[in-house]
């Protein structure tokens, strides 16, 4: 069992529980991926398996799940809403590499700086933040240009401890995905035009970024080569362009 292992299973199994999940198509020769990587003793399998389904409010639920031995695990789950709802997106980075582990938990907001957008899905989540950043203090250097793609209750960690990442990151990555669809089965459906116009721009925004900046294309270009990574980028991690109703609309 590898680090992200339990995080995964229990993701998607609430997700069953909660939501009517359905499949969602992951590109041919995406599904897995592996490469042996390294020289003589120090060779290890990367193994990349990815996940995704969608449910009546969400577009799309994914998973990339990065396996290369003790040294190298990687959980991103992020779920994208469809874009006539104001829901945040749920995004978890879950990195560990050998300087170390990198926890990015967060409901990232679609209007950062919009009072009554915090009041609505910030503020009930303060207190899961807080209970969690007495055991997860704030991480330090964060790229200045992210900041308005995450929510004042952004828990960024780098834990010491592997245990810590089992134990307290793990109770908190659970309390954050029980909110979040808290908030999706409250979330109402935007009817108005120029709020439904707004909302396709903030996740466009998010998508034109997180496929810009993702920082794994190193990694995943080390591992598989540029053109499978592209693909995979812009094919399934943040596929909303080329999605049939973003192009429709634009
Ligand atoms: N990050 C992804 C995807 C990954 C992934 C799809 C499938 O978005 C992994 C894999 N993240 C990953 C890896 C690293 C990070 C780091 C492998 C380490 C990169 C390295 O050190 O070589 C949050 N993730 C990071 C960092 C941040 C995040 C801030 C530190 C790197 C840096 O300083 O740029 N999550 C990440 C992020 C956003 C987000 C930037 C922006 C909206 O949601």
């Amino acid at each position: 069992m590898t680090l992200y292992q339990p995080f995964l299973d229990y993701a998607i199994a609430l997700l069953q529980e909660r939501l009517d999940l359905q499949p969602y198509p992951i590109p041919a020769g995406f599904e897995s991926k592996s490469a042996i990587v390294g020289k003589g003793k120090h060779q290890d399998e990367v193994l990349t398996t990815s996940y995704g389904y969608q449910a009546p409010k969400l577009r799309q639920i994914r998973a990339a799940h990065v396996q290369g031995g003790g040294a190298l695990q990687v959980l991103n789950f992020v779920i994208f809403p469809q874009l006539n709802y104001d829901l945040p997106f749920f995004g978890a980075d879950l990195v560990t590499l050998p300087g170390g582990h990198l926890i990015a938990l967060d409901m990232q907001p679609l209007f950062r700086d919009d009072s009554d957008y915090q009041t609505k899905y910030t503020q009930p989540i303060l207190p899961i933040f807080e209970a969690a950043q007495q055991h997860l203090p704030w991480g330090g250097d964060f790229p200045e240009e992210a900041r308005p793609f995450f929510s004042p209750a952004f828990l960024w960690t780098r834990p010491q401890q592997t245990e810590t990442v089992a134990t307290h990151v793990f109770e908190a990555f659970k309390a954050y995905l029980q909110a979040y669809l808290t908030f999706v089965d409250q979330a109402e459906p935007i009817t108005e035009a120029s709020a439904l116009q707004e909302t396709e721009q903030a996740q466009l925004r998010y998508l034109r970024y997180r496929a810009e900046k993702d920082p794994a294309r190193g990694m995943f270009t080390r591992f598989y080569g540029a053109e499978w990574t592209e693909e995979y980028i812009h094919g399934f991690l943040f596929d909303l362009e080329r999605t049939q109703v973003a192009i429709a609309r634009e």
